[in-house]
């Protein structure tokens, strides 16, 4: 059994079941279960993914791996003939899944190859500055005045970081890059294409990393702070232990045994991307969704989300007021002392994004 399954849901008294007929000191609180439930049938969910890693690492395979899954096997009508492009900007695809009636949107965030050019230093702007831009029309909807019930989410719950399987050490780009994207989103490492490595370098790898973002500082998802309980502590423990997970991504099917399977066929055997035995796929997965998806969520909107808006509010009531959209004004210690106003140069927003990953 994953040590991720989910704890069995509670289950509420059929409706019009009178099981508490003459207990007199029942209220029925519990009755407000079944209204949650309800209003979120209604509703819906949303999870927003983004995928950061150098091109080739599998970042698209992966993602159609994750939707064509057993999540979604039932709901997507996935074209088997469909080839996957090169990513070459910074796109969003949504698909939406359906299982028992719940209705689910899962949007992920594709992103360029990350560190593919010669020079890569500051390469993670772009992406910080996506980040923050969703934030930012977040923040815009809830400070109109006439808001909408449900203001749109486009916030990226959580960043999914592909690290190459070279089975050394983390590159000084890896370091950098979920050094200062882990203090504004929830960065879940994954080793890519992991069947290129033994399962004694997978794990020597996997140790040789945990290592390596404890040494510097790197606090990614569940992050140990958050934990609400000792139960929640629990539980991420075990997962903080499997971090990074080793994943192979695959959306061609197979059938094994009889039965139909997502797998990479080589000339030795098949590689189950969803059997336990043969990667950890499967636990990205339950994590992202089945168990840590409204843990993810929570965490987006009152650590992530809400340091941007202190942020932002702080700066637009001291200085002069700002303009929907406009970049808050800065001051920027790093870049060669200079003081940047009201994000004049083009480079407004990478000064603002080296604030934000120093002072929250
Ligand atoms: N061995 C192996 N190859 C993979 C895996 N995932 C994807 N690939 C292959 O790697 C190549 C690049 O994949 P793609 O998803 O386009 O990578 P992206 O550039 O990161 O989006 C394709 O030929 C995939 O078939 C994996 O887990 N293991
Ligand atoms: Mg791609």
């Amino acid at each position: 059994v994953s040590p991720l399954a989910p704890r069995p849901p509670p289950h509420p008294p059929p409706k019009g079941e009178r099981s508490h007929a003459g207990d007199f000191s029942y209220v029925g609180i519990d009755a407000i279960l079944e209204q949650m439930r309800r209003k979120a049938m209604k509703q819906g969910f949303e999870l927003n993914i983004m995928v950061v890693g150098q091109s080739g690492l599998g970042k698209s395979t992966l993602m159609n791996t994750l939707f064509k899954s057993k999540v979604s096997r039932k709901s997507a009508q996935p074209n088997p003939e469909e080839k996957i492009p090169q990513t070459i900007e910074i796109k969003s695809i949504s698909h939406d899944i359906e299982e028992k009636g719940v209705r689910m949107k899962l949007a992920v965030i594709d992103t360029p190859g990350f560190g593919d050019q010669i020079n890569n230093e500051n390469c993670w702007q772009p992406i910080m500055k996506f980040i923050n831009d969703q934030y930012e029309a977040y923040l815009q909807e809830e400070i109109n005045i006439d808001r909408k019930k449900r203001i749109p989410d486009s916030r990226v719950h959580c960043c999914i970081y592909f690290i190459p399987p070279t089975g050394h050490c983390l590159r000084p780009l890896d370091v950098e890059f979920m050094r200062r994207l882990s203090k504004v989103v929830n960065i879940v490492p994954v080793i890519a294409k992991a069947d290129t490595l033994t399962l004694e370098e997978r794990d020597d790898f996997k140790q040789t990393i945990r290592e390596e973002l404890r040494a510097n500082g790197i606090d990614v998802y569940p992050q140990k702070e958050f934990d609400e309980d000792a139960e929640d502590r629990l539980i991420n423990d075990k997962i903080r232990e499997m971090i990074p997970f080793a994943v192979v991504g695959s959306d061609q099917e197979y059938q094994v045994n009889g039965k139909k399977i997502l797998g990479r066929k080589t000339k030795w055997g098949t590689i189950e991307v969803e059997n336990i035995a043969h990667c950890e796929f499967a636990y990205l997965r339950d994590l992202l969704i089945r168990t840590h998806m409204q843990n993810i969520k929570d965490i987006t909107g009152s650590i992530h989300y809400e340091m941007y808006r202190v942020r932002r509010l702080n700066e637009s009531n001291a200085g002069p007021g700002l303009a929907p959209g406009q970049a808050p004004t800065l001051v920027s210690a790093h870049t060669n002392g200079q003081t940047k106003v009201n994000g004049g140069p083009p480079n407004g927003m990478a000064a603002q994004c080296e604030v934000l990953t120093h002072e929250m």
